[in-house]
């Protein structure tokens, strides 16, 4: 659902930067041969010479298309290049094509915030960096503008004025001055790529990401589309309704079929009230924003994917009908995922938390019929083998709601498998609190897993991973965006799923390193503090870690969830031979703390433990 945010104060230089027929580019990279001839990378399945899924520029001067099979394509160009996808476990690899995509982003995040927004698009906030070009060196004053900036496209230009006289243009308002800044870095960003690379790539430069996104495909490839404010009611109202982005399905249908709108831009005759009567409070504002080319969205600062997906579609006669068949290619899809998560862990930290499957499934009923086929979710264990076993609960689980208790015949037609909520490992200061949390989240994975086969207590509904979340998903159309969900920097193990866990703990009678270390005991051998250990500011509400400098006796206060638990302690009081018996990943943190206590000679108690500190809970 779109969102409706309010245009930001100050104004912004944001641009889209979307790869030329990437996949075409990529194995034009790999194999030089292919440079300058017409080249399409098919599908991997053989089927009247595969379905396109790239095609190449040369090739569509041919009118060569995405839609097409690779016989077509033949028929129209008989001399264009077919390449396979790469194939591994018997379905498309897109291992190459999204290392290829971090090349590039990793040259485009020099300048700015930087938004990896699938595999060979970016979004870059180049706010700061064209603020700072403004002032020390406008285009006017440069000696020599490039000849990649002077071929970009100025939208709205009027009375012959020129690109360079645009970019130069001294009594211009501030707002243009700052695209226009923006369109030299962007150029020098497009260069850049290019020599790194050998990728051409396309950008839209404008003052938010729904403006810059709609420029970049105005002019491709190797060029960039510049979108001035004055330019941006000629833009939309030229603009088909279905081209908007969140407007192409069912929303689109409807301002079309129950207003007559057929271009964004007609969409300014009806008042905000009119339009929030209609599609609700924040789809019609959001609507009267769009009409106006209003988006506060922000660039979010995220070079890596929000989920990971892999998924296989199985067409017509290939539809898989047996529990084996999809517990082989289930199989083979977690692998894939696992191998993925585990490289996503070693190399940039990050812990997904949600295991996500989908399928699409037809079930007998005088013919076979499609039928919704419920996605699944629980939390995700790591290791492929867990992932497996949890996977395919999830899909028997799901393919019971499907047939809904009758036993018929059913049929699966795709098959994916996705991780989702991907945090940061927790390091640093709030390391043994989420410690904590993690231990009680672990504990409810095996409950939730579990649950899905009495009541379906999957976490995330279909509506919610039927959309762009999955969009790796697929094979046959392997569109590799990564989705668009909104997770905000949520720790993972103290959210309010923790709470929820907490709960389910104690009503199953799970074990707890909470149950056992209870704080009540914890403050019988550690009084609080004068404030009373209350302390904690209001948006400390899930978790709170706080290093109080009170004078040379630093205490702590640890907050776990939203029970207000207050722990607090004395550093000078804590017996040092304790730290041994902690997990490691919270030694090195503990002895920060004591170090920071200045303590020089710490004293020795024999015997002590951390059972000592830490007396576990009478059961009553
Ligand atoms: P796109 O950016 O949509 O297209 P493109 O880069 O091939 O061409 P253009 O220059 O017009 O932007 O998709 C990026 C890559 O994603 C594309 O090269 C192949 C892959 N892809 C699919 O596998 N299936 C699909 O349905 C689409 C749309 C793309």
């Amino acid at each position: 659902m779109p969102i409706a945010r309010p245009a930001p104060q100050a104004p912004r230089v944001i641009a889209h930067v979307d790869l030329d027929c990437f996949y075409v580019q990529v194995e034009q990279r790999r194999r030089p041969e292919l440079r300058g001839l017409p080249t399409a990378v098919v599908q991997y399945n053989a089927w009247k010479g595969g379905g396109l899924i790239a095609v190449g520029y040369e090739a569509r001067k041919f009118g060569v298309k995405r839609s097409m099979r690779g016989d077509e394509a033949k028929m129209v160009c008989p001399d264009i290049q077919l390449v396979q996808v790469p194939v591994a476990r018997g379905k498309a690899d897109l291992n190459l094509y999204r290392d290829a995509g971090s090349e590039v982003v990793s040259i485009l995040a020099a300048k700015g915030r930087c938004e990896r927004a699938s595999i060979d698009e970016v979004y870059l906030d180049l706010t700061a960096a064209a603020e700072q070009m403004l002032t020390a060196t406008p285009p006017d004053t440069l000696q020599e503008i490039d000849e990649e900036t002077l071929k970009s496209h100025v939208l709205g230009l009027q009375n012959g004025e020129s690109v360079k006289q645009w970019l130069c243009r001294t009594d211009a308002d501030h707002l243009d001055r700052l695209l226009a800044c923006g369109a030299v870095i962007v150029a020098e960003l497009r260069a850049e790529v290019l020599k790194k690379t050998s990728f051409t790539c396309s950008a839209g430069i404008a003052h938010n990401k729904m403006l810059a996104k709609l420029a970049s495909g105005i002019h491709k490839p190797a060029q960039q589309t510049v979108v001035p404010s004055s330019s941006v009611p000629d833009l939309l109202g030229s603009l088909p309704i279905n081209k908007m982005k969140q407007l192409g399905g069912k929303l689109g249908s409807s301002l079309q079929k129950e207003l007559g709108v057929a271009t964004v831009g007609d969409l300014l005759h009806f008042t905000e009230e009119k339009l929030q009567e209609l599609y609700g409070w924040n789809t019609g504002a959001w609507l009267w924003n769009i009409a106006r080319g209003i988006n506060g969205d922000e660039v979010e600062g995220r070079l890596l994917p929000k989920s990971h997906g892999c998924g296989k579609t199985f067409p017509g006669q290939q539809a898989l009908k047996s529990l084996s068949v999809v517990k082989h290619w289930l199989n083979g899809l977690c692998e894939e995922l696992s191998e993925r998560l585990q490289a996503d862990l070693d190399k940039n930290k990050r812990l997904a938390h949600t295991l996500i499957i989908h399928a699409d499934g037809s079930k007998a009923q005088g013919a076979l019929t499609k039928r919704k086929f419920p996605s699944k979710s629980c939390p995700l264990r790591y290791g492929t083998a867990k992932i497996q076993e949890d996977a395919w609960k999830l899909f028997e689980s799901g393919l019971r709601e499907f047939l809904d208790l009758q036993s018929s015949e059913w049929a699966v037609t795709s098959l994916s498998v996705s991780a989702s909520k991907i945090f940061p490992v927790p390091t640093g200061t709030n390391s043994i609190v989420k410690y904590f949390g993690e231990k009680q989240q672990s504990y409810s994975q095996t409950s939730e897993v579990c649950d899905v086969y009495g009541e379906d207590t999957t976490s995330i509904s279909s509506s919610e991973i039927s959309g762009d979340h999955l969009s790796e998903a697929s094979d046959l159309q392997p569109v590799n965006h990564f989705g668009e969900e909104n997770n905000g920097c949520h720790s993972p193990g103290m959210t309010h799923q923790t709470n929820k866990c907490s709960t389910v703990n104690r009503e199953k009678g799970v074990c707890s390193i909470l149950e056992h270390f209870h704080p009540i005991r914890f403050l019988k051998h550690f009084p609080p503090t004068v404030d009373g250990g209350t302390s904690g500011s209001k948006d400390e509400e899930t978790e709170s870690f706080k290093n109080e400098d009170a004078g040379t006796s630093p205490s702590h206060e640890i907050q776990v969830d939203q029970q207000r638990e207050i722990w607090r302690f004395n550093v000078e009081d804590v017996d040092l031979s304790i730290v041994k018996e902690l997990p490691p990943e919270i030694q090195q943190e503990v002895q920060t703390w004591i170090k920071s206590s200045k303590r020089t000679n710490p004293a020795k108690r024999p015997g002590s433990s951390i059972s000592h500190y830490f007396a576990p809970v009478k059961k009553s």
